[in-house]
C-alpha cells in the first residue's frame, strides 16, 4: 500500500513542490530524494517496522526527503527543534527510543555523540540523500506516522502520537475547509516541529501540489520583502509573526509602506492560530493588508478543530465553527453536555484526526478522553455556531509566541539551579508574545541571581521559548492557607510591576 501523500506526490510528477535557500525541487524530485533516505535508513532491513527516527534538519528539501524517507522506510518520523539545547534533544531521544538518528552536517558536532552514547545510529542527511535506491515496504495508512512533543499539565512534555490516517484526515480537513488547490503558494515561516508548521503549511501544500517556500526562519523584514516579490496565495503564521510584520510595516517608510501593502492584495487568505489573535491586531492587519485573518482553533493531539470560515463571516475575538469531519461540544464541570448558546464550558472533539496515543503513557491518554472524546483543557461558549476560547482549565500552561510551555516543566528546572530555594513560573498576559514566561524565586541564604544569569543558565537547559524573560526574587511566595503556592497573586505581581520589564 502506498502512502496517502506519496501517492499525491506521484500524481503531482514534474509540478513545483518545494523553494528552499539552495534551490526549486519538483515532486518527482522530492519523491526521489525520500526514496534514497529510505533506502539508506533501511540499510538491509525490509521494514523499520515503526522504529523511532528522530531528524534534525533545516526546512527545505533535506527536511521533507527526511520525513517521508522514514514514513516509506516504515519508521516513526520524530522531528527535532532546531532551537533546542542538548538536554531537551537527548529527552525525546530517551523518551522515543529512538534507533536512529539522522541530521544535517551543521548538527553533526553537538548530535554524534549523544548519539553513540546512547547506541543510536548516526546518519547525516547527506549521506541518505546520496544511497542507492532499493525496494520499499508496503506501509499500511493505519500505523504510527508522527511523535510531536507537546507540554501539559505533567512536568516533562508527551510525545502525541499520530497515524498516517490521523495526519491524512488533518490534511484532507483542511484542504477543504480552506479551498487549497495546485495553483496555491504558500511561504513556509514556522518551526517544524510542531502541527502547524508541519500539518497545515508543509503538508497541506504537498497535498494539494502547490508550492511550499520555506524559510530558515522567521524574519519579518525578509517576509515583507518576499511578499513583494513574486505572487503568493497563502500565509499563515501566530499573532507574534503577525505582531512584529506590523511593528516592521511601522517602521517602514511610506513609499515601502504601499509596496508591501499592495503585495498583500495578491494573495487570497492570510491566517491565524496557535494562540489567541487580539483584535487589535486583526483590526490592524486588515487596514494594512486589506485581509481579515482567518483564526482557527487547533491542537498537536487533534490537528485542527475549530475554523472561521473561508467564505462568510470572519468574527473577531471567534476562532469559529466545527471543521469537516471534526465533532466539536462544550461540557460543563458536571460532564454534562452544554446544549445552549452562552454558557461556557471545555471543549471536546471527537473525529479521524485525534491522535492515537501519549508515547509510553498509556494512563496519560486514557484520562485525556471522556467516552471517546478528547478533553482539551480549553474554555469557551458559543455563539450562533461561533466558538470563542476563554481561556485554560491549568493555570500552568501557558502560551507564549505560539508556542504552548508548561510552567511546572520550568519550576522543575529551575528548582536545580543552586542559588534557588523556590520558585513558582506563571504566564502573564504581554502585548508581544501573547503570554510571557516569568519566574518568582526566592535565593538560598547568602545568594543572589540577577535576570540575565538566571536566564543564561537556562538557555543551556530549556528551549528558548521557554526561558523566563522576567524575574522577582521574592522573600516569600504567595501562599494560601494549605501552603500552596498562589499562581493568579504571583502573576499580580508582576503585573503589578510590568513597567520594569526588560
Ligand atoms: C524567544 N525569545 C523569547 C521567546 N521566544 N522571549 C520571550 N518569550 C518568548 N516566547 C527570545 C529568545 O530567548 C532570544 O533572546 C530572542 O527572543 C530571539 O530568539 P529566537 O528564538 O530567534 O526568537 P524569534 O525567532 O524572534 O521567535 C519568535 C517567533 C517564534 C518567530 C514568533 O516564537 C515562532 O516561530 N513561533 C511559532 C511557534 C509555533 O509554530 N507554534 C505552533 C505550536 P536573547 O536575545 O536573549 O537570546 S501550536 C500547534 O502546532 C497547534 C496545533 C496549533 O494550534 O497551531
Ligand atoms: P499545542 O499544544 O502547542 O498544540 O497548542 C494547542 C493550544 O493552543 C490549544 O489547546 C489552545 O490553548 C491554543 N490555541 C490554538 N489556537 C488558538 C486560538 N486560535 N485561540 C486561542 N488559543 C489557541
Amino acid at each position: 500500500m502506498t502512502l496517502p501523500i506519496i501517492e499525491k506526490a506521484i500524481a503531482h510528477g514534474d509540478r513545483l513542490a518545494l523553494i528552499d535557500e539552495g534551490g526549486a525541487y519538483t515532486y518527482a524530485q522530492v519523491l526521489v530524494a525520500s526514496h534514497r533516505v529510505a533506502s539508506c535508513l533501511l540499510g538491509a532491513e525490509a521494514d523499520l517496522q515503526e522504529a523511532r527516527v528522530a531528524f534534525m534538519a533545516p526546512p527545505g528539501l533535506e527536511y521533507v526527503a527526511v520525513q517521508w524517507g522514514v514514513w516509506r522506510a516504515g519508521g516513526i518520523a520524530v522531528p527535532l527543534c532546531l532551537a533546542h539545547p542538548l538536554l531537551e534533544i537527548e529527552y525525546v531521544l530517551d523518551d522515543t527510543g529512538a534507533s536512529i538518528l539522522v541530521a544535517h552536517p551543521d548538527f553533526e558536532a553537538m548530535l554524534r555523540p549523544a548519539a553513540e552514547e546512547r547506541g543510536i545510529r548516526f546518519v547525516l542527511t547527506t549521506e541518505a540523500m546520496d544511497a542507492a535506491a532499493r525496494d520499499l515496504p508496503e506501509v499500511d495508512p493505519a500505523r504510527r506516522a508522527m511523535i510531536l512533543y507537546t507540554s501539559g499539565t505533567t512536568s516533562k512534555p508527551k510525545g502525541v502520537v499520530t497515524t498516517h490516517r490521523n495526519v491524512t484526515a488533518m490534511i484532507t480537513s483542511l484542504i477543504e475547509a480552506w479551498g487549497w488547490t495546485e495553483d496555491d503558494h504558500i511561504l513556509h515561516v514556522l518551526p517544524l516541529h510542531h502541527a502547524h508548521g508541519i500539518v497545515n503549511v508543509l503538508l497541506c501544500a504537498l497535498w494539494a501540489g502547490a508550492v511550499c517556500e520555506m524559510l530558515p526562519k522567521f524574519d519579518a523584514e525578509t517576509v515583507w520583502q518576499r511578499f513583494a516579490e513574486r505572487p503568493l496565495t497563502l500565509f499563515m503564521a501566530v499573532p507574534t509573526i503577525y505582531g512584529r510584520l506590523i511593528r516592521a510595516w511601522d517602521e517602514a517608510s511610506e513609499g515601502t509602506q504601499a509596496r508591501w501593502s499592495e503585495a498583500c492584495a495578491a494573495m487570497r487568505l492570510m491566517v491565524s492560530g496557535s494562540a489567541a489573535l487580539p483584535v487589535s491586531v486583526l483590526a490592524k492587519w486588515q487596514s494594512i493588508s486589506g485581509h481579515t485573518l482567518l483564526e482557527r482553533y487547533g491542537m498537536t493531539e487533534i490537528g485542527m478543530a475549530l475554523s472561521n470560515p473561508l467564505h462568510g463571516e470572519r468574527r473577531p475575538g471567534f476562532v469559529g465553527l466545527p471543521l469537516p469531519g471534526m465533532n466539536v461540544r462544550l461540557v460543563d464541570e458536571t460532564g454534562r453536555v452544554i446544549d445552549e448558546d452562552g454558557r461556557q464550558g471545555e471543549i471536546e472533539v471527537r473525529g479521524p484526526n485525534i491522535f492515537l496515543e501519549y508515547w509510553n503513557r498509556p494512563d496519560a491518554t486514557q484520562q485525556a478522553f471522556r467516552d471517546g472524546w478528547f478533553c482539551t483543557g480549553d474554555i469557551s461558549v458559543r455563539e450562533d455556531g461561533y466558538y470563542r476560547i476563554l481561556g485554560r482549565s491549568s493555570v500552568d500552561i501557558i502560551k507564549t509566541g505560539g508556542y504552548k510551555v508548561s510552567a511546572l516543566e520550568i519550576e522543575e528546572m529551575l528548582r536545580t539551579h543552586p542559588a534557588l530555594r523556590e520558585c513558582a513560573v506563571v504566564g502573564v498576559e504581554d502585548p508581544e508574545w501573547g503570554e510571557r514566561v516569568c519566574a518568582a524565586v526566592i535565593c538560598r541564604a547568602d545568594e543572589t541571581l540577577t535576570l540575565d544569569a538566571l536566564r543564561a543558565w537556562a538557555k543551556e537547559r530549556l528551549a528558548p521559548y521557554k526561558v523566563p524573560s522576567r524575574l522577582q526574587v521574592l522573600d516569600e511566595l504567595p501562599r494560601n492557607v494549605m501552603g500552596k503556592v498562589t499562581k493568579p497573586a504571583v502573576k499580580a505581581l508582576f503585573i503589578a510591576t510590568a513597567d520594569e520589564r526588560r
